[in-house]
């Protein structure tokens, strides 16, 4: 027979062995990223990586090659896991509502990182850290209304992100409604490049072969990379973007400073990718139940071609 004293001596030892195990357990996060579509995607990746090792968070990451069906299925492999918070950048804004409610009645929380959802019940996740899109349009606009101070017309191309996301439905509307100022600033097409250089490319070359006798002035792009991609078919039909062909592009990536340094690109709205820390934290309060805000936005500016050379080595994606 244990004597008493030596009973409560080891249960006391076996209870605080108990609590540094749970102590030194890290939180588990499953984060399913939209894809590798763009250099703003890579170093926001980059900056959910190194956040999570920094703050002792083990990172479950998905990739889900830009399709919600691979998003969907990653969500529901990390409920399976029983991971402590699930963190996603949703690729489109509609269609989520039944994995969230699989979430939900897991009770694992979740978090939006960079872009929202379209719900009918808000509660189905915690927080949303991210960009506003719709300002980010808006900006890009009031560079363009600066441009035709002079009365002049300028007939506006412009390239969509991915159809159904919420920077592209939301750049598209703060540009839309700021435009409306001026009569003489017309879109005159209008398509989704899907946000990556190569198809911002083929849909500027296709832009460019409409005959319809109306000349393109300026474009717009609803990120740097499809503007990088259609500069390209600028030059290859033989004008100069820059001059003959105004460009206005988000985001803000290094990409597009070296374009605007070149004089190629004439303005980036900056968006910024490096949301990995706040992410961390966001994640860890969550998960002690402590409050956190419904919505985090994002400081951001606006950039012209004047300003690339001395901004350019400041630069950190
Ligand atoms: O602008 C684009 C990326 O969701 C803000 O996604 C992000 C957008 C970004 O592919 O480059």
């Amino acid at each position: 027979m244990t004597p008493p004293v030596l009973r409560r001596a080891l249960l006391l030892a076996g209870l605080a062995l108990a609590y540094s195990a749970q102590a030194s357990k890290p939180l588990v996060m499953g984060f399913s990223q939209v894809g590798a579509e763009s250099e703003w995607r890579t170093a926001n990746t980059a900056s959910v990586k190194s956040a999570a090792q920094a703050a002792g968070i083990q990172l479950k990451f998905a990739d889900a090659q830009q399709k919600q069906e691979n998003q969907v299925k990653a969500i529901r492999s990390f409920i399976a896991q029983k991971v402590d918070v699930i963190a996603f950048s949703p690729v489109v804004e509609s269609g989520f509502e039944t994995v969230l409610r699989e979430a939900k009645a897991a009770k694992i929380p979740v978090i939006l990182t960079d872009r929202a959802v379209k719900v009918s019940d808000p509660s189905l996740y915690v927080t949303f850290i991210g960009s506003d899109f719709v300002e980010e349009g808006r900006k890009a606009a009031r560079w363009v209304l600066d441009q035709a101070k002079d009365g002049r017309a300028l007939n506006i191309a412009e390239l969509q992100g991915t159809v159904g996301s919420a920077p592209a439905i939301d750049r598209k509307k703060g540009f839309e409604e700021v435009l409306k100022a001026n009569t003489k600033l017309q879109i005159i097409r209008s398509q989704s490049g899907e946000f990556t250089r190569a198809k911002g490319k083929e849909v500027m070359e296709a832009f460019l072969k409409v005959k319809d006798g109306k000349k393109i002035d300026l474009l717009y792009a609803h990120n740097d990379d499809m503007a990088i991609g259609a500069i390209q078919a600028i030059e290859e039909a033989g004008l100069k973007p820059g001059k003959d062909i105004l460009v206005v592009s988000i985001d803000g990536v290094r990409g597009a400073f070296e374009a605007m340094k070149a004089g190629k690109l004439n303005v980036t709205v900056e968006c910024n990718p490096l949301l990995g820390p706040q992410l961390m934290q966001l994640a860890k309060d969550v998960v002690a139940g402590k409050a956190v805000p419904k919505r985090v936005t994002v400081e951001e500016g606006v950039y012209t071609a004047d300003q690339a050379a001395a901004e350019l080595p400041k630069r950190k994606y």
